[in-house]
């Protein structure tokens, strides 16, 4: 393929993300509108640069006639949630959702990657309206706490820097690093239990003095 012909094979999936991008930021002001809270903090998108792509492809040993199935996450999403039990939350709108399908899931919470990478994604199929026809695309979708993202943007520019061969100690340190956003994320649940029991007492108070 030439530029042009690259140009033409991203033009679905760059449709894609800024779609999906606009549907799941509408779902976040739609349920803060319906609720008091919306489970989704924040909304982004991406479509994986050419190299990237070209580089997983080399490492899959997906051939180029084989990228729009044998690479699932050209089309990126990421929703950020400010708890850890949002996610299935999140998770459960999506797979009731009409305008896509979820072919697989891949929760990488329960059981985190050996880096400490927590985060939960669904591989899903997106119709795309081009000008000249609809197309199935692949779009990768994750979903994970603020402290989830804050670990994994940090622990990818620092692959980056260190081109994927992360010094011994650093790796260890951001594994501790990765449990202790665990522990936070445990924690502020905790705290956000106890807020909710309150609201609940509350409320029930306030229908026993109308009752009397
Ligand atoms: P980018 O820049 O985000 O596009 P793979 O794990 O890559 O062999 P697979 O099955 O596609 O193959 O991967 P996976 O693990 O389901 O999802 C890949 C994406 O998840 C990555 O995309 C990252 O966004 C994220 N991810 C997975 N593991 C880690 C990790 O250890 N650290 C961080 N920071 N992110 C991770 P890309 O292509 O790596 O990067």
């Amino acid at each position: 393929m030439d530029g042009r012909d690259w140009g033409t094979f991203l033009l679905p999936y760059e449709q894609a993300v800024e779609e999906l991008k606009v549907k799941f930021k509408t779902m976040r002001s739609e349920l803060k509108k319906r609720e008091e809270y919306a489970p989704i903090e924040f909304v982004t998108g991406r479509v994986k640069k050419l190299s990237s792509i070209l580089d997983k492809a080399k490492r899959l040993n997906v051939s180029m006639d084989q990228l729009e199935t044998g690479i699932e996450d050209i089309a990126g999403i990421r929703i950020m949630c400010q708890f850890a039990e949002d996610i299935r939350r999140v998770a459960e709108y999506i797979r009731n959702r009409k305008d896509l399908k979820v072919l697989y899931e891949k929760d990488y919470i329960t059981n985190y990657k050996d880096s400490g990478y927590r985060s939960f994604h669904m591989i899903v199929e997106y119709p795309v309206q081009t000008a000249l026809e609809q197309k199935m695309v692949l779009a990768e979708i994750q979903i994970r706490t603020l402290a989830m993202n804050f670990w994994a943007t940090i622990e990818h520019s620092l692959n980056y820097k260190y081109r994927d061969s992360l010094p011994e100690d650093m790796r260890e340190r951001l594994k501790k690093a990765a449990e202790a956003a665990f522990v936070l994320d445990n924690e502020m649940s905790s705290i956000r239990q106890e807020i909710l029991d309150a609201q609940k007492s509350f409320e029930d108070d306030s229908s026993l003095v109308a009752q009397a």
